[in-house]
């Protein structure tokens, strides 16, 4: 892993205070990585969306989980991605897009290298801030599933995902910027620089009352929850799309476990399911499912 920059608590993109002195290595190291493990592509205009990206040609990478706010210091932002379990992340990097100083849309955030890694044994990683695990509500602390990968992000308190303004977070191959650039250069909403090779995947988090384009289709929020101003404090994914959870708890986050990720066994149970319709549609008996040693009909 590697944290090419993000921003202070509080402060703005473009101020020179996530200036990185190793960015250009690391750019250059990110760009002769290649981008093995990674494919999909990102046709026509920028827009956003749920795009291709299928890792090793299994199930496509996804952004599945994010915790941004929460009551209190934000001591247990997260981010999750699932996918093919074990698949490699090489060329993979999570960016986020969103204002500067005095610049309304456009801005790189926050670029982590991801292409160290690999998805854990059920298809998940989690990666968090070094005080992730600390704040319990309702008696319980965040923990990240034991079958995915870890990923600890610098030290402290250090992913700080901005609340206080519409973000677009993105999941690219071949990221080639920098923390602190413009991409939308006369902030239409419509991107004009994309150093990136694909966009694997991306969601906006909305936050009621901003007018900062964002750069996704995806979308989630605002949320009717007056202590974020209206911002998803939390947000997980499955088949039907993103759902907002709580602030002040933990109830709906499953750090290092997606829904999006078949369990094991599914795609056998898919199998039997179609094999009963396609055997009473023929007006015939359905084949025998073997139970527990024993058949049954
Ligand atoms: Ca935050
Ligand atoms: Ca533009
Ligand atoms: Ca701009
Ligand atoms: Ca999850």
């Amino acid at each position: 892993m590697t944290v090419i920059g993000y921003r202070e608590a509080g402060a703005r993109a473009g101020t020179g205070a996530i200036a990185c002195s190793a960015c250009a290595a690391m750019v250059a190291s990110a760009a002769s990585a290649g981008l093995a493990g990674v494919g999909g592509s990102f046709g026509g205009a920028f827009g956003g969306g749920s795009e291709g990206g299928a890792a090793n040609g299994g199930t496509p990478l996804r952004l599945t989980e994010l915790r941004v706010d929460q009551q209190g210091t934000d001591s247990d932002e997260y981010f999750e991605i699932s996918g093919t379990p074990g698949a490699s992340l090489a060329g993979c990097w999570f960016v986020a897009i969103g204002d500067g100083a005095s610049d309304p849309a456009g801005v790189v955030e926050m670029a982590i290298n991801l292409g160290t890694w690999s998805l854990g044994a059920n298809g998940c990683l989690v990666a968090h801030e070094a005080t992730f695990g600390t704040v319990a509500f309702d008696g319980r602390t965040l923990q990240v599933h034991p079958d995915a990968t870890n990923v600890t992000i610098g030290t402290g308190d250090s992913l700080n995902f901005e609340n206080s303004d519409s973000i677009t977070y993105l999941l690219v191959s071949g990221f080639a910027g920098t923390v602190g650039a413009d991409l939308d250069t006369n902030n239409d909403g419509v991107l004009d620089l994309m150093p990136w090779t694909s966009v694997i995947d991306s969601v906006a988090f909305i936050r009621a009352g901003s007018k900062d384009p964002v750069y996704s289709e995806a979308r989630l929020g605002p949320v009717d929850l007056t202590a974020t101003g209206g911002m998803p404090p939390h947000g997980w994914r499955d088949a039907k799309g993103w759902h907002a959870g709580g602030y002040a708890s933990w109830s709906e986050d499953t750090p290092g476990t997606s829904s999006v990720i078949p369990a094991p066994g599914a795609a056998v149970t898919m199998l039997a399911a179609l094999a009963v319709g396609r055997a009473r549609a023929r007006g015939g008996q359905p084949p025998r499912t073997r139970t527990r040693g024993r058949y049954r009909a």
